[in-house]
Order: structure tokens, then C-alpha cells, then sequence
């Protein structure tokens, strides 16, 4: 059989991508991205078994949670570079059992591949579909790209030098687990909710990490149009590439500005202080292959969501770093002391034209639990007084399908005195509609990148405890979460760990989700898709 995905929300036929992906994933890519992640449950099962201690680890754990986070949809389609980390992680593997003595190892940590065709060989034994139990596959498919999810969290606070060794532990146990055939459809469920615990952990140490090195988000103006000066567009998720680039480019007369899930960087106050970071250009991931045309200045993709590029122009003028990569586009690696010199960028920037301007205007974001904190007494007084009826939390992703213009729709049709709590590139959906505000408080309220979902958890904890409610689900809170790749996986199982139920998911539900685990879903935890807008928002509303 060819290649098998199934792990993003557009997958072929909602069951699978088979022949190539729909986000531009050839074959080739797919399996040695297969094998880097049976490569993570290989040394994940050493570490294990040898009973190694994770804090003493170091670049074993940065290179575990680079290799997930490399197999994230649309993150690294560079073939290249995905078998130079299955060697590297070979490598490692090797090292850790030299220094243990242990004869009972799944193939997973004993096998051996020696240039590409064999890997493509292994590979073709070792991928999604190696589970025969479609449940069994299933659960074991969701936890896996939950830590994909978590690892890709937890690599951003590594940048920033924030780690939690907790985390590391339990991304051994779930993948070194994953490998036991004999784990049954109900301890499978435990290992789902408890990735969902650590999933919490993930995006709290992130929080931390990203608020005491850029201070807390605030009420922020984003400016979406343009100026005259050559200017570089920074996309993907970490803010310590946003930090290094703005940097760099301080009085070189090079602008920057921010495109898809890098726009919140815009509202932490450590940002504002380069004159040179002018605003935001363009809506989410998808648009790009238009956008990055009219940009006219060099690109960095710091992570996630690539589109492969339509022109051989574009192409030149997409550099990648960390996980992310194409082929063909120059990757930026970070030295011994995690420095990256952007200088080729900032040449480039400076022979090319001026972005040409898409929009004009302004965007308001900011808005994560301290700033919301700051106004609870507004926000409090306005559901106290029947003003606010209803929050949404309509966190999550966005993508290609036009079924997602839902999503715009819901927003433009819910009652006037609802508002929408947002994170993630799910905003673009509605974050330029004029939706107005409720005495101020504007009805959509963004609080950041997909990670800062956990703002809206400690937002919802916050009001449960001033309103002096026993459970969370008491609060005039719904959930219409929309998703597209596995940050949202762990963003979902985050929210039914803490015990948020009836959250709807949309715009389809998960191909990886076998009818059998739908059911326990639905049965447990209340879990719904999508239908349409007008009798949505009914069932909402009631
Ligand atoms: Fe298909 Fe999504 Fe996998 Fe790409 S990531 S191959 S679109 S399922
Ligand atoms: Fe978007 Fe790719 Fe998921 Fe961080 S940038 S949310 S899809």
C-alpha cells in the first residue's frame, strides 16, 4: 500500500489521504514521517525500560519533541531533513541502550535502516494502519497526535528556556505505551484523558514561559495595512525567531510584520518597542499562496501551517527554522547557543519592492486572562445585568474547506448580546467582521495563538469561582471549537480533562475517530459536530 494520513481535519474523503496528501504531503514525506515517529516510540521504549532519569537527558528530550513536532501537518515537507533526523534519532537510541542492559526491546528501538529505500521499506511496515483493531488504531492515533500537539507547545517554551521535566516523562511513557499491543480499548481511554492532563501542563508552562519573557498580552490595535519600506513576514507560532528577526532588522530600514498564528506577538508589551514592527499582513495559513505573492518581501516560517509554494518566485523567498522546512527553501538552523542569523533575510528584504497593500485598518486583540482579569468587573457586571447572555469559545483552527464559512456565518448571526472568546487562526474567520461590542467590551475577544486556548480555560475557571458555581459547565459557556491539525487535538483533550463537556467540533469530525470511540465520546463527554448555522445557534441558545 502507498502512504496512509488521516491526521488532519482534510484528510482525502474525511478517511485518509492514500496517494497523496491534500496539504501537498507526497508519499515519500508521509512514510519517513511515519518512521521518524516510530523512531520517537523506539527510544521512547529504551528510555523507559532503562528507567533513565528525563531530567538528565538534555538534547534527548529537545530532539524527541523536534521530531514530533517536524511530523505536525503542514510544518516540514522536506524529505532531506526528516531522514536526517530518523538518523539522528537512531543514533541516539543506540547511545541510551549502550548504557543499559536489557534484551527485551520492541523492533521499534532495535531496528536499523541504512540509506533511503530501506526506510521507505520500514516505513511502509511500521505506519497508522500497522494497528488492526480500527479502535485500537484510533485511540492510539489520538494520543499520538496529542503529543504531537504538546511537544510542539513544549518546544516553544524550551526556546525560550522554560521546561517541565513531568512532561518529558510522560511523552516516553504514552509513546513507549503506544507500543504494547496488548493495551486494552479502556486503558487506551485513561492514556487519552491523562495526555489531556498533560496537555494542561503544556500550554500552562508555554503561558509562563512566553508572559515572563514578553509580559502579559493587553489590549492591542493591530494595524493591517502597510508601509513603503521592504519588509520581511514572519508566520508560524514561536516568538523567540519574532524576537531574534526584530533584532536583527533594528535600524536596517527593513520592516516586519506578522501573517496567520505570529499575529499575537503584537499584543505582548516586549514587543512594542521595535519601531519597525509595523503590523499584520494578511488573514490565516491558507491564504498564503496569494498573500505571500503581493507580500513581494522574503518569508520566515518559523513553524506551521506551510502551503507548498505555487511559483518558483515565491519559493525563493521562503526561508524556514526549528521544525518547519521545505525543499528548495533555505532553513535557518539556531547555533550551539540557539542564535539564528537571519542576515541572508534582511539582504534579501532589502532588494525587494514594498508589500503591496491587501487592507487598511485595524484589528483589536489581547485578550488573555490578565487582561480579561483586569476587566472581570465589567464583564461580570454585564452577565449580571443579562447584557452579556452567552460566550462562545470558538478556539481553534482554520482552514481550506468552504464548509468553514460556517464559522463566519455563525459569528455574523449570533445574538447581539453573545460573545465570542477566540484563539488560534480559527479568528480569521470573524476577527475583521464589525461585530460591535456589548458597553465595551468588544464581542470578539481574542486571546491569542492556538496555545492561548488556555487563557479561555482559566477565563472559564475564573468565572465558575466568582459566580460560586461546583462545575464548570454550569457557566452560560459553549463550545464551537473548530479544528485542522493536532495543536487542536491537545487543545480538545485539554478541555475534556478539565471536565468541559458538550464541546462541538467542526467542520467535520476526525477521520481517526472510529465510530466505537465517537460513541464513547458522545457518551462521556458529550461531544457533537456541527450542523447548521440557524439551528446551531437554537441548540446553543437553549
Ligand atoms: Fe492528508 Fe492531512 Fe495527512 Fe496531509 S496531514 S496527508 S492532508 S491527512
Ligand atoms: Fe493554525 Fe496551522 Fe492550527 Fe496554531 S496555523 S492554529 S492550523
Amino acid at each position: 500500500m502507498g502512504m496512509f494520513c488521516y491526521q488532519c481535519q482534510e484528510t482525502a474523503g474525511g478517511k485518509g489521504c492514500t496517494i497523496k496528501g491534500v496539504c501537498g504531503k507526497n508519499e515519500e514525506v508521509a512514510k519517513l514521517q511515519d518512521l521518524l515517529i516510530y523512531t520517537v516510540k523506539g527510544v521512547s521504549e529504551v528510555v523507559v525500560k532503562g528507567k533513565f532519569d528525563v531530567k538528565a537527558l538534555g538534547t534527548v528530550n529537545h530532539e524527541v519533541l523536534k521530531s514530533l513536532f517536524i511530523t505536525i501537518t503542514n510544518a516540514n515537507f522536506d524529505d532531506a531533513a526528516i531522514e536526517k533526523q530518523i538518523m539522528k534519532l537512531i543514533e541516539i537510541r543506540n547511545d541510551l541502550k549502550k548504557q543499559i542492559n536489557i534484551d527485551q526491546l520492541d523492533d521499534a528501538a532495535s531496528f536499523e535502516v541504512f540509506d533511503r529505500a530501506s526506510m521507505i521499506e520500514k516505513a511502509s511496515k511500521v505506519g497508522v494502519l500497522a494497528a488492526e483493531n480500527e479502535d485500537i488504531r484510533s485511540l492510539k492515533e489520538v494520543i499520538t497526535y496529542g503529543i504531537k500537539g504538546m511537544a510542539a507547545y513544549t518546544h516553544h517554551a524550551l526556546n525560550i528556556g522554560k521546561e517541565n521535566f513531568d512532561i518529558y516523562g510522560f511523552i516516553y511513557e504514552a509513546m513507549a505505551g503506544i507500543l504494547n499491543t496488548s493495551l486494552s480499548v479502556d486503558e487506551l481511554v485513561t492514556l487519552t484523558l491523562k495526555t489531556g492532563q498533560f496537555g494542561v501542563s503544556a500550554m500552562a508552562l508555554l503561558d509562563e514561559a512566553n508572559t515572563s519573557k514578553y509580559g502579559n498580552p493587553e489590549i492591542t490595535k493591530v494595524n493591517i495595512g502597510t508601509r513603503d519600506n521592504p519588509a520581511i513576514l514572519i508566520s508560524g507560532h514561536d516568538l523567540t525567531d519574532l524576537e531574534q528577526l526584530l533584532e536583527q532588522t533594528k535600524g536596517t530600514g527593513v520592516d516586519v510584520y506578522t501573517h496567520s498564528e505570529m499575529l499575537p506577538a503584537h499584543y505582548y508589551p516586549f514587543f512594542k518597542k521595535y519601531d519597525n514592527f509595523v503590523g499584520n499582513y494578511g488573514s490565516s495559513w491558507w491564504r498564503q499562496v496569494e498573500e505571500f505573492e503581493s507580500f513581494n518581501g522574503p518569508i520566515l516560517f518559523t513553524t506551521n501551517c506551510i502551503v507548498p509554494p505555487r511559483s518558483e518566485e515565491v519559493r525563493r523567498r521562503i526561508f524556514t527554522s526549528g521544525a518547519s522546512g521545505y525543499p528548495g527553501c533555505t532553513h535557518i538552523e539556531a547555533k550551539k547557543d540557539g542564535k539564528k542569523d537571519f542576515s541572508p533575510i534582511i539582504e534579501m528584504a532589502k532588494n525587494c519592492k514594498a508589500p503591496t497593500e491587501i487592507e487598511t485598518g485595524n484589528i483589536v486583540g489581547g485578550f488573555a486572562h490578565e487582561q480579561v482579569f483586569a476587566l472581570a468587573d465589567k464583564v461580570i457586571d454585564a452577565v449580571k445585568s443579562g447584557a452579556i447572555k452567552k460566550f462562545f469559545v470558538m478556539a481553534g483552527c482554520d482552514g481550506r474547506m468552504k464548509s468553514r464559512q460556517y464559522y463566519t456565518e455563525f459569528a455574523e448571526k449570533l445574538p447581539k448580546d453573545t460573545v465570542i472568546l477566540t484563539a488560534g487562526c480559527a479568528k480569521y474567520r470573524y476577527n475583521k467582521l464589525p461585530l460591535g461590542d456589548i458597553g465595551g467590551i468588544p464581542r470578539v475577544l481574542d486571546a491569542g495563538q492556538c496555545n492561548d486556548s488556555y487563557s479561555l480555560v482559566l477565563i472559564a475557571l475564573k468565572l465558575k469561582e466568582v459566580f460560586g458555581l461546583d462545575d464548570v459547565n454550569k457557566l452560560p459557556i459553549a463550545y464551537n471549537i473548530a479544528w485542522y491539525e493536532q495543536k487542536a487535538v491537545i487543545v480538545l483533550l485539554a478541555l475534556l480533562y478539565l471536565g468541559v463537556k458538550n464541546v462541538h467540533l467542526g467542520p467535520t469530525l476526525p477521520g481517526f475517530l472510529s465510530p466505537n470511540v465517537v460513541k464513547i465520546l458522545v457518551e462521556n463527554f458529550g461531544i457533537g459536530g456541527t450542523g447548521t448555522v440557524d439551528s446551531d445557534i437554537e441548540m446553543f441558545m437553549k
